[in-house]
């Protein structure tokens, strides 16, 4: 008696733990432009050495400050996913653009904004608080990841990138 009561008690606690993850899978499912709260997205993604996560900031006034802070500054050749995060106030995009300069010394032009004659592709402009992603093909060598809304890069929001063989 005592034994059957007992396995009775963990068939529910299972039942109750499979419907639990049922319901969690169920809501993972969503599409990664509908995530707002990917603050550290390092933790919960697998670092497959493919994907970049570039989080973009801003802060404003007098000293407006711009920056992106990139999950990794080195990748292999390949299909590649940049994974835009806009923590700031305003949209902010990704341009990926390959070229041998230093990230933080290619030319501004008098609009305020940097040549994107070697982009090779780019997560376009996306809105404060949202994410969104792009999948590009690319060859080995350097990068230079840029928001080039008139005075972001200026302001700092830039990074290095290198694809290895
Ligand atoms: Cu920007």
């Amino acid at each position: 008696m005592r034994n059957h009561k007992l396995i009775l008690i963990g068939a529910i606690v299972a039942l109750a733990t499979i419907a639990a993850s049922c319901g969690d899978s169920g809501s993972s499912s969503a599409p990664a432009e509908t995530t707002t709260t990917a603050a550290a997205p390092a933790a919960t993604s697998p670092d497959d050495g493919n994907t970049v996560y570039v989080t973009a900031n801003d802060t404003k006034g007098v000293e407006a400050e711009m920056s992106y802070d990139v999950s990794t500054t080195t990748v292999k050749a390949g299909e590649i996913t940049f994974v835009l995060d806009n923590l700031g106030t305003v949209e902010h995009e990704v341009v990926v653009i390959k070229t041998d300069v230093p990230f933080d010394q290619l030319e501004i032009g008098s609009d305020d904004r940097i040549s994107e004659d070697l982009s090779v592709g780019e997560i376009s402009e996306t809105p404060a608080g949202e994410s969104a992603s792009v999948q590009l093909k690319l060859e080995p060598g350097n990068y230079v990841l840029a928001c080039n809304i008139a005075g972001h890069y200026r302001l700092g929001m830039r990074a290095a990138l290198t694809v290895t063989a």
